[in-house]
């Protein structure tokens, strides 16, 4: 378990500089400084209730309202968030090095307000701001980065005291009513699967629906658990990986076959790399040659280092930019 030091730095910075192809894997301790919550561990946006409980297909089918709520607090969490040092780093990092690709499990959009240029950004697990048809045969998607909250009835006042007392003196509705009751519930840290907690449902005809085949309702264009990964997005970083030399390297043995690229570098930052397919795109790099840094507060969450390898404990907002200077 090896500490930030001045020879660890030296090593990664002379390493760093003799990179082209380098391949980060970002996950959402990149943003908590940035102020949005993580999913696991302290902290955790989730860690009153289980992770898998709302990042579900069937979690949406049997509580759509609870679901968009839960949704409609990230995205107005996320519109109101602003990228850290680390986001800009990268962004950097991918205008200098055209052979660099990121790998973002993050849905808040704060690496694209960043800069960061879209060709190298793959979102693994969609964006908050797009939005989609629940059935899929319909086919209807929009971006929408412009509606907080994407209906009224998802309304989540910023400040529950004075400003919700406003609002819901203009649109008394019930609704509202549960969204301020979920938002001081998850303001204060208690449970909201605590059946103490009063959680009024939002009515059904209240919520988004698809104004395309308008039976359907509207979902957030992210991947939950179960569901395939955008397939653009896997067959962009299959073809990275499948990357081939024009010409065959000259080191002996090598002399007449094709083959893939070496990865150089891997940066596994702000991730607990215990979601896939996400987590294997690490020894997938480590396997084409690259040596791995791992950017984390938590020691645990370093996984599968090897000989070679760095990992920087701290912050990332802070770890990032000193490292990639
Ligand atoms: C800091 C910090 C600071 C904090 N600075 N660091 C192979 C094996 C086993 C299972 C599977 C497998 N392949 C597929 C599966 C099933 C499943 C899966 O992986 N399950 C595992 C949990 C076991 N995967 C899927 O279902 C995926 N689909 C798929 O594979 O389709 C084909 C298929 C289907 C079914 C079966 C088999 C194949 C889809 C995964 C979708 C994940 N979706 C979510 C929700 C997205 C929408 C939303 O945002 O609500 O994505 S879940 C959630 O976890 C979210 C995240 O992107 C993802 C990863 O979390 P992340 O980013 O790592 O966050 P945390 O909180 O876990 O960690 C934060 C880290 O930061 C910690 O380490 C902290 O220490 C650190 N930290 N502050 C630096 N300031």
């Amino acid at each position: 378990s090896a500490l930030l030091s001045p020879s660890d730095l030296e090593s990664f910075t002379a390493h760093l500089q003799r990179s082209q192809r380098i391949v980060a894997i970002l996950g959402a301790g990149l943003s908590a400084s940035s102020g949005l919550p993580t999913f696991r561990g302290a902290g955790g946006l989730w860690r009153n209730y289980n992770a898998t409980s709302l990042a579900t297909p069937g979690a949406f089918r049997s509580d759509p309202g609870l679901v968009w709520m839960f949704y409609s607090y990230r995205r107005h969490m996320s519109l109101n968030a602003k990228p850290n040092p680390a986001h800009y780093a990268l962004a950097e990092l991918a205008r200098r090095r055209p052979e660099f690709l990121t790998l973002s499990q993050n849905v808040d959009g704060l690496s694209p307000r960043a800069g960061h240029p879209a060709d190298q950004l793959k979102l693994l697990h969609g964006s908050l701001f797009d939005v989609k048809c629940e059935d899929e045969s319909c086919g209807y998607v929009r971006r929408d980065d412009f509606n907080d909250p994407i209906v009224p009835a998802l309304a989540i006042p910023e400040d529950e005291s004075g400003m919700a007392e406003e609002q819901s003196k203009a649109r008394p509705n019930q609704a509202l009513q549960a969204a301020l009751a979920r938002k001081a519930a998850m303001v204060k840290g208690l449970d909201i699967s605590d059946a103490s907690i009063p959680i009024p449902a939002v009515a059904h005809s209240s919520l988004p629906h698809c104004p395309k085949c308008k039976t359907s309702l509207l979902r957030p264009g992210v991947v939950w658990f179960g569901e395939m990964l955008p397939e653009a997005v896997l067959s962009d970083i299959d073809a990275y990986f499948d990357e081939v030399d024009d010409k065959p390297r000259a080191e002996a043995g090598d002399k007449g076959h094709i083959q893939p690229k070496k990865v150089d570098l891997c940066l596994v930052i702000g991730t607990s790399s215990q979601v896939y397919p996400a987590a294997g795109y690490a020894s997938q790099a480590r396997s084409m040659g690259a040596r791995v840094a791992v950017i984390n507060m938590d020691p645990s969450d370093a996984r599968d280092l090897r000989e070679g390898d760095w990992f920087f404990q701290g912050d990332a907002a802070e770890i990032v930019p000193e490292i990639l200077k």
